[in-house]
């Protein structure tokens, strides 16, 4: 069984990644009505694997006998003043689910869980890789500021992300 102050975390990171996909759906609709399909298909796949995340950590809670609580989901943030600063976002708002999910690795080595430090490896790793993709893209998203020519090939390349579930079974 679980300890509380583990479950409690692990319930709170469940509702966190629920609010990132509300955060990049979002984001998502901002770009689709501007017009950046491409765009707005990348963050709706930034979305697609935020729910997986959450729903991942949710069956885990249930696997480990404790009550998935669900908490109100706050409205995120609706308009931006361009594109650049929504992939600002996207990295500083990475940012902080890494300290969320470093977070849960300390407590569980605190409270001698293995099994959950073991589980939360897994987003230990992502986080390297979401950072990393975040920042490129925000790189990205400053150098081509509001160029026409640029901001259509980039439109173009980000319309080819496909949602891939990670924890699929194959
Ligand atoms: Fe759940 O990976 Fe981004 O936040």
């Amino acid at each position: 069984m679980i300890k509380d102050s583990l479950a409690k975390a692990l319930n709170d990171q469940f509702n966190a990644e629920y609010y990132s996909a509300y955060l990049y759906l979002a984001m998502s609709a901002y770009a689709d009505r501007l017009g950046y399909k491409g765009i707005a298909n990348w963050l709706a796949v930034q979305a697609k694997e935020e729910m997986a995340h959450g729903t991942h950590i949710y069956h885990y809670l249930l696997e480990r006998g404790a009550a998935p609580s669900f908490q109100d989901v706050k409205a995120p943030q609706a308009s931006y003043e361009s594109l650049q600063a929504v992939f600002e976002k996207v990295l500083s708002h990475e940012r902080h689910v890494t300290e969320l999910i470093n977070q849960i690795a300390s407590l569980a080595l605190n409270e001698k869980d293995h099994a959950a430090y073991n589980f939360i490896q897994w987003y230990v790793d992502e986080q390297v890789e979401e950072e990393a993709d975040a920042e490129d893209m925000a790189v990205k998203f400053s150098r081509i500021g509001d160029n026409p020519g640029l901001l259509y090939t980039i439109d173009a390349q980000l319309g080819m992300r496909q949602f891939t579930n990670p924890f699929a079974k194959s």
